[in-house]
């Protein structure tokens, strides 16, 4: 009706190591919600289609090359490129499901060990950003993510990596976090992930307000 404010939309996110399953279950979680009436759509970071984005790509197919500091920020200019359209989305009653955030990108570079570049350093760009209402932790252990098969041909997808990556997401775990065991069947996990998912729409729907990074 004119006039009526809707209810704002969540967002959600999925984080975790390469092959724990995230973008999978992100897309399935799309389609449960509208199929159950929840406006909503994926996202995803990098989002590689931007001019940002098309230099990240370079990057991470090792098409390019560039300092550890310089790629960090140009990921979370990636992110705030998108923040306004984000901001909208979810004003307007869109909820955003999102794979990947700044919590990849806080691991990711700091699983590099480069002198100077901590997790203090890494969460700096991204602070101000939107705060997931709802952040889903997909946890896989090395060996399980090792029978999942073989890596890609891109950047970071190596087995010290990986594990690198799992150290500094464990280092910046929050308690509000939705730890998730992804070590099960595909739909016992989207049970779960639906449950998490459809308590953050109803909490924004109540009036939730929308958060800041790392505030
Ligand atoms: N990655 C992703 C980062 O290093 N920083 C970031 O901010 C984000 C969002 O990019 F290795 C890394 C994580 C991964 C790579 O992600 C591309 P996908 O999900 O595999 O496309
Ligand atoms: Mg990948």
């Amino acid at each position: 009706a004119a006039g009526k404010v809707a209810a704002r939309g969540a967002f959600v996110l999925f984080e975790g190591a390469d092959r724990c399953g995230k973008s999978t279950q992100a897309m399935r979680l799309v389609h449960t919600l509208e199929a159950r009436g929840v406006e909503a759509e994926l996202w995803r970071y990098p989002d590689r289609a931007t001019a940002m984005g098309k230099m990240i790509d370079q990057y991470l197919r090792s098409k390019s090359e560039m300092e550890d500091g310089a790629i960090h920020l140009l990921f979370a200019a990636n992110r705030w490129e998108k923040k306004a359209l984000m901001e909208r989305k979810l004003a307007s009653g869109v909820t955003l499901v999102c794979d990947r955030y700044s919590y990849s990108g806080c691991a990711f570079t700091a699983a590099k060990g480069v002198d100077g570049l901590d997790l203090e350093w890494c969460r700096a760009p991204e602070v101000g950003l939107p705060r997931p209402d709802a952040l889903m932790y997909l946890e896989l252990s090395l060996e399980d993510a090792a029978k999942r098969g073989g890596f890609g041909e891109e950047r970071y997808e190596t087995t010290e990596m990986q594990r690198a990556v799992k150290a500094s997401f464990e280092a910046m775990r929050e308690d509000w976090w939705d730890v998730i065991d992804a070590n099960r069947e595909p739909d016992v996990i989207q049970d779960e992930v639906l449950r998490i998912a459809l308590s953050a729409v109803e909490k924004c729907r109540a009036g939730r307000e929308l958060k800041r990074l790392w505030q």
